[in-house]
């Protein structure tokens, strides 16, 4: 391995040993842009990779909050501002009790090479807490988001940092957020925070954009070996933001999915799941997956006992990991391809681990990577900026088109990259050389910050 590349690694994992999500994601990266750094020794003397995986500022905060019973809960608060290189820090928060220092980190980074691909002027950022939404009642839910931007505000602005949502955040939290927001600093600032309601600032198609732009980059990618979406099978883990509107669109172009999750089970319908059905449990009740078999006995629950979705053992042509970080592991990736899977398209960040991404790759299985695959999202937020600076919205068709460009746009930069340096359809790797590419030009222009 290179020898720069070998030092950097080396240092990452001494400084970060108990952060393994963001050892993975950073080493993930730094190995699949080797080719890269051979070409350029020029960059271990400006410490380019050394600034690159070093976080600008990591802010932690309390977040204690009232509960109905009258209990006070204390909770902690992260935001990460990873890189300002490109534009402002972007990202969303995530709400899940799982959320620790390594996990924001991870997504962060990955975000700072999402945000490049798009094209747009975004950096990367990312937050959350460790504040579990699930059974809170809407006050609970309220004073927590009242309680988390009360610090927050410190640290965020339209031209300075723009959370929106994630795991655990979705249009109700952005609201209770926005409204604490606009209340403490006075001011209308209609960019700040993204995936707002559609009533005071929000855009057209950010909900479905993740969804949307999965699929859209899918689409491209199996064009281009000579596949399509129609008539196939495909599977969708979670049922929340991302998978929904993944799911809606797969739809759209044809194609059959027979099985949806969250994080007790999936259900598994040959039939193809009812996705308004889906929608009304997740979406309007907020309630559990299995609660599905009440209108449809036939379908079947398939509980979740290990660490690992059952998901991946149903046979299907396509798989599309929509629910979070490592859910892909090298045994569900084995049992995929056992079962004839043509490819799988990351719409949550990181779900495949390391070993069943590379097993993937190298079993001929097409992969769309994470910071390529479900850009759409963050995209479709940039969109939002620019409309809230202008005062003015773009039509649902307006927004979908620009999707569906940057989208096609994204899957050329991962093809360009990957042939350019002879990586077949290795599109992580593209991906992640694209990416790099841009942010690498941007540093140096920049001079040593
Ligand atoms: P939601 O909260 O809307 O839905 C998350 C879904 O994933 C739920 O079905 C949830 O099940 C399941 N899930 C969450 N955590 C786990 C876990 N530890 N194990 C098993 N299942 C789990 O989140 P989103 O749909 O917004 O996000 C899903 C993924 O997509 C995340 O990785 C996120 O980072 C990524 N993403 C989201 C974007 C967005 O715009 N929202 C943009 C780009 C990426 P349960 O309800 O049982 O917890
Ligand atoms: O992972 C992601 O890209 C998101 N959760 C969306 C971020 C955003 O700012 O819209």
């Amino acid at each position: 391995m290179n020898e720069y590349l070998k030092k950097v690694l080396n240092g990452v994992r001494e400084k970060n040993l108990y952060e393994p999500e963001y050892l993975q994601a950073v080493e993930e990266v730094l190995t699949s842009i080797e080719p890269v750094i051979n070409q350029h020794p020029e960059y271990e003397k400006i410490a380019l990779l050394e600034r690159m995986i070093e976080p600008e500022r990591i802010v932690i905060f309390r977040v204690p909050y009232v509960m109905d019973n009258g209990q006070t809960v204390v909770h902690r608060g992260y935001r990460v501002q990873f890189s300002s290189l490109i534009g402002p820090y972007k990202g969303g928060l995530r709400f899940h009790p799982s959320v620790n220092q390594s996990i924001i980190k991870f997504l962060g980074f990955e975000q700072i090479f999402k945000n490049a691909l798009t094209g747009l002027p975004i950096g990367g950022g990312k937050g959350g807490s460790d504040f579990d939404p699930k059974g809170k009642s809407d006050d609970e839910i309220m004073r927590f988001c009242q309680s988390f931007m009360t610090e927050l505000q410190r640290h965020i602005g339209q031209d300075i940092d723009i959370p929106a949502g994630d795991i655990g955040v979705g249009e109700r939290e952005i609201g209770y957020l926005f409204g604490q927001y606009k209340r403490i600093k006075d001011i209308y600032e209609g960019g700040v925070l993204t995936g707002k309601g559609l009533s005071y600032g929000g855009s057209l198609v950010r909900k479905e954009a993740t969804g949307f732009g999965l699929i859209y980059f899918m689409r491209e990618m199996l064009a281009e070996n000579k596949q399509s979406l129609a008539g196939k099978t495909v599977t969708i883990s979670g049922a929340g933001n991302v998978a929904i509107y993944a799911c809606q669109k797969a739809l759209e172009y044809g194609a059959n999915v027979v099985a949806m999750s969250d994080s007790k089970g999936c259900i598994y319908d040959k039939n193809g799941i009812d996705l308004n059905l889906i929608k009304q449990i997740k979406e309007v009740e907020r309630g559990r997956i299995f609660e599905y078999l009440k209108k449809h006995p036939k379908a079947e629950y398939i509980e979740c006992n290990g660490e690992v979705s059952p998901i991946w053992e149903i046979k299907t042509d396509i798989a599309l990991p929509c629910a979070t970080q490592n859910e892909v592991t090298l045994n569900a990736a084995k049992r995929l391809a056992e079962n004839g899977a043509i490819a799988v398209g990351e719409g949550a960040n990181m779900p495949c681990t390391k070993e069943a991404a590379e097993y993937l790759i190298n079993n001929g299985i097409l992969l769309a990577p994470s910071k390529a695959a479900n850009a759409g999202g963050v995209a479709i937020s940039a969109v939002e900026m620019s409309q809230n600076s202008m005062r003015y919205y773009l039509s649902f068709d307006e927004v979908d088109k620009k999707l569906n460009e940057i989208m096609t746009n994204i899957f050329k930069s991962c093809k360009s990259a990957a042939n350019q340096y002879n990586l077949g359809n290795n599109y992580t790797a593209g991906a992640n050389i694209a990416a790099f590419n841009k942010l690498a030009q941007a540093m140096i222009a920049q001079g040593i910050v």
